[in-house]
């Protein structure tokens, strides 16, 4: 396996509209995520990446691109993005950026023109057509709007306001790779590519038997081709990183878009847990676990995430955000780090932040949840239950602004925030997870060194063991000579961990735990307090 940079990075994602307001407008700011990389820098992470922040009507916060070489007026200027990314790299770190190309807002430029008339040049940047099929979109009920200007329908794979472009024009493509230069030339150390899998469709457009089943969206003939094409004229000019997001993706289909040989990626997000596991389903993330390993370990590189932008806190969704936060948190981080896998972590994560419930659809902010209310209402369904039924699963759960201090907001805005605050910011923020040497931070802080300090947690073999136990997690992380033994309780249960013999009698000094040492083992095995960690060493 060979070694690269990007494989023992750690990433922190930051949505910087949450992160931190510096002019009181309720928005984080670019000059925000300045005052706060010395905060960053101390977790010990090596690359940010920053979600989009180009020029965009902000529909679906800044996933709806209207100048891809602007920064957008919330977020701050370019002058500060240049200068952000200066700090960033005087710091020891890198930014890659996030590449939305699937399609832009329908208030870019390309768009007015496209839909302006059936010859207009640019008809073609996008995809339309005088028929619909019974496709669905991410967000609303048909993939296709009808435009009055020309009669026709177009395209998107989102929101009405982000249509689709057309991948197999070939001027599209130049536009695309043009604008990717130009932020690579700034300095930038990659992308974090959205959708990108979306990029090629499927021909014809055929209807679908089952039209709620949506990965018809992805994986369509000609993907690979465009990502070599990109690779070849912009990405292997540059030494750059690149992590696609790709749902609908099997670890055999993984290995295509990221194989070492293939010349498109370097790493992918699938959503075998954050999409298809709403709730914690041991049994099936050790078998999620288990097949991209096995599928994709010594040809490609995986990552490793449990919550984003799009997906709610881990704490509240997989672990317990009441009586073990801490140590829920502190459990899953362990997880996160030791997996086969580059670890991603999302604002706020570092410090336990929490999933909210506000009261009413009208506190919430996201496209996809309104939209989706909307749709479900307008068949008749109870607007209450409809809402309770979204609340689990709900975007803005993890955007809720970051929890800095117990003042007013949070310390985040001096403003009204663009979001509403999670209440419980008086009792988990980041003045007080610095100030307690057990804080869920300075864990990850450590975890982060290990994994600097040991290669074994980047690339040791993983070798699960205790398969069909109901709560503990358990595997083995082997490079030469040095093997490790990652023990998870996942639960809220004290467990007795049998471990087999010849592990138990191996058992040599404690890497880390999330616990204090116990005075005395139990004599039949390790007895595991709820959401225990605990990392051995094996002799
Ligand atoms: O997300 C893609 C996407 O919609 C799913 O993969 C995701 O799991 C889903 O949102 C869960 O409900 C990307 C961005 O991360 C997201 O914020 C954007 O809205 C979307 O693309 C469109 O650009
Ligand atoms: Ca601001």
């Amino acid at each position: 396996m060979n070694k690269t940079w990007w494989k023992e990075a750690v990433v922190y994602q930051i949505y910087w509209r949450s992160f931190f307001d510096t002019n009181g407008d309720g928005f984080g700011d670019l000059q925000g995520i300045i005052e706060k990389l010395d905060y960053v820098r101390s977790l010990g992470v090596d690359v940010i990446w920053l979600n989009p922040c180009y020029g965009s009507p902000d529909v679906d916060n800044g996933y709806d691109i209207s100048d891809y070489r602007s920064v957008m007026a919330k977020a701050g200027t370019m002058q500060d993005f240049d200068r952000l990314l200066a700090e960033v790299h005087a710091r020891g770190m890198k930014l890659i950026m996030d590449l939305v190309v699937n399609h832009t807002s329908d208030q870019h430029p390309w768009f007015q023109e496209s839909r302006s008339s059936k010859d207009n040049p640019k008809r073609d940047y996008y995809i339309w057509r005088s028929e619909k099929n019974n496709w669905r979109s991410y967000f609303t009920p048909s993939t296709w709007e009808l435009d009055d200007r020309t009669g026709e329908y177009y395209f998107h794979s989102f929101a009405t306001e982000q249509p689709d472009l057309n991948w197999s024009n070939p001027r599209v493509r130049e536009e695309i790779y043009n604008m990717m230069r130009f932020w690579l030339d700034k300095g930038i150390d990659g992308f974090r590519m959205d959708v990108i899998n979306l990029l090629a469709k499927q021909a014809g457009f055929p209807d679908a038997d089952n039209p709620d089943v949506i990965s018809y969206l992805g994986n369509n003939p000609g993907i690979h081709e465009y990502l070599q094409e990109m690779h070849e004229r912009v990405l292997v000019h540059y030494d750059v990183f690149t992590v696609g997001e790709i749902p609908f993706v099997s670890p055999e289909d993984g290995v295509l878009y990221v194989g070492e040989e293939r010349s498109e990626l370097n790493t992918l997000f699938h959503f075998e847990v954050c999409d298809y596991m709403a709730h914690w389903d041991i049994h099936r993330f050790k078998e999620i676990q288990k097949r991209w390993y096995d599928g994709m370990w010594g040809k490609g590189w995986n990552s490793q995430f449990l919550n984003n932008h799009d997906h709610t806190r881990l704490v509240t969704r997989f672990g317990n955000d009441a009586a073990y936060r801490v140590e829920s948190a502190k459990c899953f981080a362990t997880l996160l780090h030791t997996l086969p896998g580059m670890p991603y972590v999302y604002q706020g994560e570092e410090i336990g932040m929490t999933g909210v419930r506000f009261p009413s659809i009208d506190d919430y902010n996201d496209i996809a949840m309104k939209n989706k209310y909307q749709e479900e209402v307008a068949k008749g369904r109870e607007p209450q239950e409809v809402f309770e039924s979204l609340l689990h699963l709900a975007r803005d759960n993890s955007r809720t602004p970051m929890q800095w201090d117990d003042t007013a907001n949070a310390g985040f805005s001096k403003g009204q925030p663009w979001l509403k605050m999670n209440p419980n910011y008086r009792d988990i923020n980041v003045k007080q997870a610095l100030a307690d040497p057990d804080s869920v931070f300075y864990y990850y802080q450590k975890l982060i060194r290990l994994r600097k300090e040991n290669d074994v947690m980047i690339y040791g073999v993983y070798e699960p063991i205790l398969d069909d136990d109901a709560r503990i997690y358990a595997y083995y992380r082997t490079l030469g000579d040095l093997k490790w033994l990652v023990l998870l309780n996942i639960s809220e249960e004290e467990t007795l961990c049998r471990l087999p013999d010849a592990a138990a009698a191996r058992l040599g000094e404690t890497i880390i735990r999330n616990y204090p040492e116990r005075i005395a083992e139990a004599a039949d095995g390790l007895l595991l307090r709820p959401y225990e960690a605990r990392i051995y060493q094996i002799n």
